[in-house]
């Protein structure tokens, strides 16, 4: 049975070419059985690989920095000039370990919820995976990501500058219903999350946090299980607060009636203000984009068309408005939102542009749905100071200079 559409009518084509691209010579060609278009014999393929890899020729790479004498301790940061969308891939999510990485086996890994719980539990990850499980997308970001840009240090690349900042599909179970099955008592208000590493590394989140059902127990990244390094086999996601949170390998939930005050948010992840206090417990990442191509490091090698194109993102709910500037900040513009607009997601925008040739400086800014506007780097001094760097969400300037080349602005 056919159903037919009315027809509609077809929209005038723009006829504006982008690019002057080589037209095939010699009109219309035969196509032989299995596609070719001449007779030039085509080597056969390659065999298939048992595990999915990219293109010989596809080099990017993470850059990796090791902070301590301890292996495994450091960071890692996602090629964000190189990639496409909003997903990164996992072998690209950065990395951020204060005690490497541990080699957990699954089998035996449990988790321990207990404290002021009605039934303490000790979970395995086969019990964890019988509850109803979810996925989400959102984006991971380090508090410390750009540390050093409030304090006037501008790494040259936005892998450099941003690139401790991805996104992935988490799968899990959320964590309000594994806590439902413990049971928690009234004096819980506060929750202990710790994970296996050798540092046994701990964070408090609030109560109300640990029974926001957005909150996953996740042992799923981006469609199969978690990377080792990104907290196999058994993770916090805590969608749109700072990477810290989001305890890896972890083993113990301690249910309290106030928070540990763990080194991670005592001695790290606090910012302290012109007046010498240090805020604790800045939990949220606040809206921030950046334009990652042209970005730092790359080279426009012709006039006229180019697409800007970027990241937004915001722990507070969804983007709702890009704007990029061409010209130095003196004019601003809508950029264009790639759908899907997911909250708490990486958010893709693109920008026609046309490029003179002349010497400009681009950058982009966000605005999220409750009308937060990113700061400049001056309004963030101006409210923070200049000792920390935590949480810090900047406009993010590159210069183009007449020779094509992008610099850190
Ligand atoms: N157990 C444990 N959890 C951890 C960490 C860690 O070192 N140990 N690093 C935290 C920090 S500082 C960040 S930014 C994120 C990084 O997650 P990723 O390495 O999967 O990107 O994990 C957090 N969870
Ligand atoms: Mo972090």
């Amino acid at each position: 049975m056919s159903v037919l559409r009315p027809q509609k009518k077809k929209p005038e084509r723009s006829r504006r070419k982008f690019l002057a691209v080589a037209a095939v010579a010699g009109g219309s060609v035969a196509l032989t059985s299995c596609g070719n278009t001449d007779d030039t014999p085509v080597p056969t393929g390659a065999n298939m690989r048992p595990y999915g890899e990219r293109a010989p020729q596809e080099k990017i790479r993470r850059t990796i920095r090791e902070l301590t004498a301890s292996p495994g301790t450091g960071s890692s940061r996602t090629p964000l000039q190189d990639l496409y969308g909003i997903i990164t891939p996992s072998a690209l999510h950065y990395e951020r370990h204060h005690a490497g990485v541990p080699a957990i086996d699954p089998a035996t890994h449990t988790l321990l919820i207990h404290g002021l719980v009605d039934k303490p539990l000790v979970f395995t990850l086969d019990d964890i995976r019988r509850f109803p499980a979810t996925s989400r997308i959102t984006f991971l970001e380090c508090g410390g990501n750009s540390v050093g840009e409030q304090g006037g240090k501008f790494p040259e690349t936005v892998q450099g500058s941003h690139g401790l900042l991805s996104g992935a599909q988490w799968t899990g179970v959320p964590l309000a219903t594994v806590l439902r099955e413990v049971g928690l008592k009234p004096e819980a208000k506060w929750m202990l999350a710790e994970g296996a590493d050798a540092c046994r590394m701990a964070r408090s989140i609030p109560i109300e946090k640990a029974l926001d059902p957005e909150v996953l127990l996740a042992y799923g990244q981006n469609g199969e299980a978690l990377r080792p390094e990104n907290g196999y086999p058994l993770r916090l996601i805590i969608p749109g607060w700072e990477g810290n949170t989001n305890v890896k390998w972890l083993r113990r939930l301690h249910l309290t009636d106030q928070p540990a005050m763990s080194s991670k948010e005592t001695g790290y992840y606090t910012e302290l203000r012109p007046d010498g206090k240090a805020e604790m417990f800045t939990f949220v990442m606040e809206a921030r984009s950046v334009i990652t191509r042209p970005s730092g490091g790359q080279k426009l090698t012709s006039h006229g068309f180019h697409e800007i194109v970027g990241l937004a993102w915001t722990g507070r709910g969804k983007i709702r408005q890009v704007e990029v500037s061409v010209d130095n900040g003196k004019t601003w513009a809508e950029a264009e939102l790639q759908e899907p607009v997911l909250p708490k997601a990486l958010t893709a925008f693109r920008f026609p542009w046309r490029w003179n040739g002349e010497e400009t400086v681009i950058q982009c800014r966000c605005t999220d749905e409750t009308g937060y506007l990113q700061p400049t780097r001056e309004e963030l001094i101006a409210v923070r100071g200049l000792y920390s760097g935590y949480h810090y969400n900047g406009l993010r300037p590159w210069r183009i200079h007449a020779t094509g080349e992008v610099q850190s602005a």
